[in-house]
């Protein structure tokens, strides 16, 4: 998959999630993903839809908003279908098979409901894939797996970062790929990669936040890079707007790179 274009893979995949995600990146020619991490719902939307049309993906963490909503739910969904992305709700789950089904489906969110994309860490066992995806799957929902994470001194790499990828392997129907910072799995195995810890012009912040440049994580084997600070902490709509254009532009110029499109 590592050279292999975006339309190409979609042979693949048979999650409709994972599927659509690859059509709407070639149609968009965005592999950007922006993480909106805001805290009311006013400019929670404003940044959605300014950063809309550059991108394939909205990542949410819902538990944030202090004001959320049915009503903030019905306009990101709205939004999703103006602009053409889909929806990643970051709950990273954690917990027992029965728990995240709750998780997932029920509370005031019912993430399942509206979230294409959820992820999981794998600390308890392949329970919670099962859990997860007795309730994800029927809706065609499609679930990501930690297996590396950004932040400095994290546990996760090495063995447990294999053990994540065996995880995968074992659900292939509901898991679609892996939130990491390169490549996993074998040669012939098609997982989505998508990697946090992005930005332009940083190298961190002050509690362990590590970023890569879109053209580094694209070249180890991101195809999807995610940026929340890097777009939104920029000000105002029209700020936002433009940066979310510059990280597509850069995003999807590295891949054209990779894949050895050359114009
Ligand atoms: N995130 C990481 N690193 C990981 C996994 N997830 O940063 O390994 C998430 C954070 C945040 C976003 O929870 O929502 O990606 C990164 O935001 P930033 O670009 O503002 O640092």
């Amino acid at each position: 998959p590592h050279s292999q274009t975006y339309s190409s893979r979609l042979s693949n995949h048979t999650n409709p999630a994972a599927r659509a995600l690859l059509q709407c990146i070639e149609r968009k020619r965005s592999n950007l993903c922006v993480s909106v991490d805001v805290s009311t719902k006013a400019r929670f939307l404003e940044v959605v839809d300014a950063v809309g049309p550059s991108v394939c993906l909205i990542k949410t963490h819902m538990d944030i908003l202090e004001d959320f909503d049915a009503d903030l739910l019905e306009q990101l969904q709205a939004l999703s279908k103006k602009h053409d992305f889909l929806i990643f709700e970051d709950r990273k789950f954690a917990d027992i098979g029965n728990t995240v089904v709750l998780q997932y489906s029920k509370g005031t969110q019912r993430i399942a409901s509206w979230s294409h994309l959820t992820n999981a860490h794998i600390v308890p066992g392949p329970g919670i894939i099962s859990g997860l995806a007795s309730v994800g799957l029927p809706l065609g929902r499609g679930l990501l797996l930690l297996a590396e994470m950004s932040s400095e001194g994290t546990l996760a790499r090495g063995e447990y970062t294999d053990a994540a990828v065996r995880m995968a392997r074992g659900a292939r129907e509901f898991v679609v790929g892996f939130i990491a910072q390169r490549r996993l799995g074998e040669e012939g195995e098609d997982w989505l990669i998508l990697t946090p810890g992005v930005q332009l012009g940083a190298a961190g912040d002050t509690m362990g936040q590590q970023y890569n440049t879109p053209s580094k994580v694209v070249g180890e084997g991101a195809d999807v890079i995610i940026v929340g600070r890097g777009v939104y902490a920029k000000g105002g709509k029209e700020e936002v707007r433009a940066e979310a254009e510059r990280y597509r532009r850069e995003g999807w110029a590295a891949y054209e790179k990779r894949v050895g499109i050359h114009k």
